[in-house]
């Protein structure tokens, strides 16, 4: 173990609490300290009139059975890649998520039936999750970036019934239709209306919907039932789902309101986050939309002039971002932010990577305001270490955890250790968000319990004032721009390609995007090294697993190190990447 000054971590002075003058629209926490005295999540329950008659349903929450005034008002802004724009209030969506609904339960869909949403980040990805939601199914969003072996995984492992995809994504998912017989009906939303002839098990989303209510009676939920699922990276395995129930929405209902403060009534809200990561489902639909709150979707890539340009067209107050991008930006310029009126923003925050005390400072020179970091995962389901707005900032720390939440850091036998000493990170699991199981594996999601606490896989510190500072995971996983990427997955993608005879995948340590994916590649006989095979291997990787999962990095060798037992030691490899000691190297094979 350890023993850090983690008061000393950062070199960076504290940004200290505005002034209750200085802030232009009043906290909902306006003490941390009062706060946690009196707080615990059945408060949020309460202000969210739960249990409803009809139970628990999120879509029920997040969109039909708020009061009058709120279902007028714009729920969905969004913005397209070809600058297309459409405003959906909450009465529009209810009414499209109904028609979703009934198109599922036209098709058979049963109580916990699996359903993929595979679609760009477009209007109807959010109506037909809800849709799906309304009929009870157990949701899936996925990366529009993915290709189909990461397609395949999930729909095998989790053996869906219905996809919903649209047209130009729709060749990645035919390749493995064959492979995943569970798939009853691909559902798919044509939005040119230039896809005119389906194949027997497709079914054209618009044309549907014409014919159906635009009403639906949503039946009764409890707050155990199953929501949604989002997978997440491992060590050793394929990647696990974890499961989220509809109770999940009370904790990301308080935490959309104590940390990223929303006022519905006057912010409007963009998280910049794709529905395939935790982060675009939990913060882009459920908590705002539970609150009320206007949302902004933009479809397209980053690029630091759009996104700028979407803040100031849009007046967006509150902006939810990623470590990643805020460095991309950062290195786009100040100039840049000069060319755009950014006045509207009143709130900044950041989740998925540490976020560097650098960028924090740069982000208040530039927007005027301080980035806030928060940290969370897709198990807990929703922001669990937080700066909040009335808070001092300590740049380089995660921050304190949200009232309802007990964090600690624990020995190597799951004892608590005392501010200073670096160990595992671990929360108590009580929040309503917190995973309910990884599908079909109940073996793996007990194991992440210990003495009452859930660990959570990360290593960090507590400083004497209660702040949590993050170092490291405590497994091999790769964290690319906020993407969480299994090693495993990423090898067990090369040694598909016909050149390469073994792998071992390592994050490489990155300037801007933390990490990237760096591979060690052994040839088979008759392959010999070249940038052409090089860049063929990448090639092979994004098409085949995802885009944000291909080694930008190849190097290869003659052999890997593996213990005696054949497996690869990745940390060796990393090791002598970094030039870092080798440790312990017992097991390792003659
Ligand atoms: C929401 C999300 C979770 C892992 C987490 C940690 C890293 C997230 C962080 C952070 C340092 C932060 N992480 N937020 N590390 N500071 N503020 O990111 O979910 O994709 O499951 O990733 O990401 O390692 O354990 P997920």
């Amino acid at each position: 173990m350890t023993t850090v000054s983690t008061t000393q971590e950062t070199h960076y002075p504290t940004f200290h609490k505005p002034a209750a003058s200085e802030f232009a629209v009043k906290p909902w926490m306006d003490n941390y300290e009062t706060f946690c005295k009196t707080y615990d999540w059945n408060v949020t329950e309460k202000e969210l009139r739960l249990p409803r008659a009809n139970g628990y349903n999120k879509a029920t929450i997040c969109i039909d059975d708020h009061p009058p005034e709120v279902m007028k008002r714009p729920a969905l802004v969004w913005e397209g890649t070809d600058g297309k724009k459409e405003i959906y209030t909450f009465e529009d969506l209810k009414r499209e998520t109904s028609k979703a609904a009934h198109l599922f339960k036209n098709l058979g869909l049963q109580k916990g039936d699996r359903v993929f949403v595979f679609l760009e980040r477009i209007p109807e990805l959010y109506m037909v999750v809800f849709g799906a939601l309304k009929t009870q199914a157990l949701v899936g969003p996925l990366f529009a970036a993915f290709g189909p072996d990461a397609i395949k995984d999930r729909i095998q492992d989790c053996q869906a019934r219905y996809v919903v995809t649209s047209p130009a994504l729709k060749h990645r998912l035919d390749s493995i239709l064959p492979e995943c017989p569970s798939v009853e009906k691909v559902i798919v939303v044509d939005r040119e209306g230039s896809y005119k002839s389906p194949q027997a098990h497709e079914v054209l989303y618009f044309d549907t919907i014409k014919s159906v209510p635009d009403t639906f009676e949503v039946p009764y939920t409890d707050k155990d039932d199953y929501s949604i699922i989002h997978y997440t990276s491992g060590t050793t395995g394929k990647p696990k789902g974890a499961v989220h129930r509809h109770y999940a929405v009370v904790s990301q209902a308080a935490t959309s309101k104590y940390v990223l403060d929303l006022h519905p009534e006057q912010d409007i809200y963009w998280c910049t986050a794709d529905p395939g990561w935790v982060t675009g489902t939990s913060y882009g639909m459920f908590g705002p939309w539970a609150l009320g709150a206007t949302s902004v979707v933009y479809e397209g890539p980053f690029k630091a002039d759009t996104w700028y340009r979407i803040i100031q067209d849009y007046k967006v107050t509150v902006w939810y971002t990623a470590p990643t991008a805020i460095r991309m930006l950062m290195k786009a310029g100040d100039d840049v932010v000069g060319k755009y009126d950014l006045s509207s923003l009143r709130h900044l925050l950041s989740v998925g990577e540490p976020l560097n005390p650098e960028a924090i400072v740069w982000g208040k020179k530039v927007y005027g305001h301080v980035f806030h970091d928060t940290w969370w995962q897709t198990e807990t389901g929703c922001m669990h270490i937080i700066n909040f707005p009335s808070m001092d900032v300590k740049p380089g720390s995660m921050g304190r955890p949200h009232p309802g939440v007990e964090g600690a850091i624990l020995d190597d036998n799951w004892n608590p250790l005392p501010p200073g000493s670096e160990g595992h990170l671990a929360l108590r699991p009580k929040a309503p968000s917190i995973f309910r199981t990884y599908w079909n594996r109940e073996d793996v999601y007990q194991s992440r319990f210990k003495n009452g606490w859930y660990i959570t896989g990360d290593r960090a510190s507590l400083d004497e004032d209660g702040y949590f500072w993050f170092f490291g995971r405590s497994d091999d996983i790769i964290n690319t721009a906020g993407h969480l990427v299994g090693p495993f997955e990423v090898e067990s993608t090369l040694i598909e390609h016909p050149a390469v005879a073994e792998a071992g995948v390592i994050g490489k340590p990155d300037p801007e995007r933390m990490e990237i994916v760096k591979a060690f590649v052994s040839l088979k006989n008759g392959y010999t090294p070249s940038d052409e095979l090089k860049e063929d291997i990448q090639r092979f990787v994004r098409n085949i697993l995802a885009a944000h999962a291909y080694p930008r990095e190849i190097e290869f060798v003659e052999s890997l190190p593996k213990t005696r037992s054949g497996k690869i030691m990745r940390r060796l490899l990393k090791a002598r990447d970094l030039g870092l000691p080798e440790g312990d190297t017992s097991t390792l094979e003659d």
